[in-house]
């Protein structure tokens, strides 16, 4: 089923820089959102520290990471040490606090995989979940948004990549197709492969930052500001980004041998990491390594039929992106089973 396609890119392949950035611009989320999203965080955090003065609220996820677009909900983690609390006691305690001052439609998942409790806040219209102690969830998150800093186009080529995978059903976890995080993180790998690279490696650069949790050493450099001009040697414009994006992985990766990895900045053999086999639910179909908890494979909730689904929306994706008269709207219109 592999085969490598040397294609040249479309002819008037420029002509679509502006049209995709009229997408990418009305899917960024205006001033006032991220007022509001900052006037509920600044109401919960106070909530939160008065009944809890040594607990701490932390964004992560989509409103934390740059890659939230217009009206997506806030992810929210509460950190505090665990040795003194009943977690589901807690989450119930909070949900308490919160239906006391107003907040609508508040209910604790308790029996949740990752259990959480749920808000809406009537006056923002934002909803919201809290979870407790997913603190690498909060430095992945970090990772993301510095990565973002580094060059415009990735949050470009990430913003249409998301849209794209809603638009087409292939960002759902739980019919077996990829989460956002996965696609921004491929979004990043194939950034740092454009020949000029457009993005670094932080995590195999000095080490600037540096926390420990869950016993996961998470390390890398951000000091972004310094890295500005890293891509400037590289004048793709979106459209050609696009293309590439959708062209690597409809017709150039090797997934039955290799393993992106955004941490090393290069690709790794499942061989190496012994991701060749199904492990339990595990297998291994497209393999994504999450940059800190390294024996995570982001493809795992990828099956056997969920695979040919994604591999060929990249086809179609990047068929489109080849030869339709009308790539901008192509490429989004809604899937219909
Ligand atoms: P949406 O805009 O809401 O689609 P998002 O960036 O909020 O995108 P997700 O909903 O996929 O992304 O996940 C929320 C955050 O949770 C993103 C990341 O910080 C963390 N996260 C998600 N999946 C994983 C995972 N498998 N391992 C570690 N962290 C994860
Ligand atoms: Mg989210």
């Amino acid at each position: 089923r592999i085969f490598k396609r040397q294609m040249q890119c479309r002819m008037d392949i420029d002509r679509l820089n502006a049209p995709f950035l009229s997408i990418y611009d009305s899917l960024i989320p205006t001033e006032e959102e991220k007022a509001k999203q900052k006037q509920l965080f600044t109401l919960l955090e106070r909530l939160v520290t008065k009944e809890w003065p040594e607990a701490r609220l932390y964004i992560y996820g989509s409103c934390g990471n740059s890659f939230g677009v217009s009206k997506s909900d806030i992810d929210l983690c509460l950190a505090i040490d665990e040795a003194n609390i009943n977690k589901s006691e807690f989450l119930l305690r909070l949900a308490d606090i919160l239906q006391s001052d107003n907040l609508q439609n508040v209910q604790a998942l308790t029996r949740a995989r990752v259990p959480i409790v749920k808000l809406m806040d009537p006056v923002t219209g934002i909803s919201c979940d809290i979870c407790i102690n997913n603190v690498l969830a909060v430095i992945n998150t970090k990772l993301l948004r510095d990565y973002a800093k580094i060059d415009a186009r990735l949050r470009q080529l990430a913003f249409i990549v998301k849209h794209w995978a809603k638009s087409r059903g292939v960002n759902e976890t739980y019919h077996g197709t990829l989460s956002s995080y996965a696609y921004v993180l491929m979004c990043i790998h194939f950034l740092q492969h454009r020949r000029p690279a457009i993005l670094p490696c932080l995590q195999g650069m000095q080490t600037t930052y540096s926390v420990t949790v869950e016993n996961v050493e998470c390390s890398f450099f951000d000091q972004v500001d310094k890295l500005r001009d890293f891509g400037s040697h590289n004048k793709e414009p979106i459209a050609r980004l696009v293309w590439g994006f959708f062209n690597y992985w409809a017709y150039s990766h090797d997934y039955a041998n290799f393993v992106i990895s955004v941490r090393t900045g290069s690709l790794i053999s499942k061989r190496e990491k012994d991701w060749t086999r199904r492990v339990g639910n595990d297998r291994h179909l497209i393999c994504i390594e999450d940059p800190f908890e390294i024996s995570h494979d982001l493809g795992r909730v990828v099956d056997k039929y969920s695979i040919k689904v994604l591999r060929e929306e990249f086809e179609r994706a990047a068929d489109i992106m080849q030869y339709d008269a009308n790539p901008c709207v192509k490429l989004f219109e809604p899937y219909v089973p």
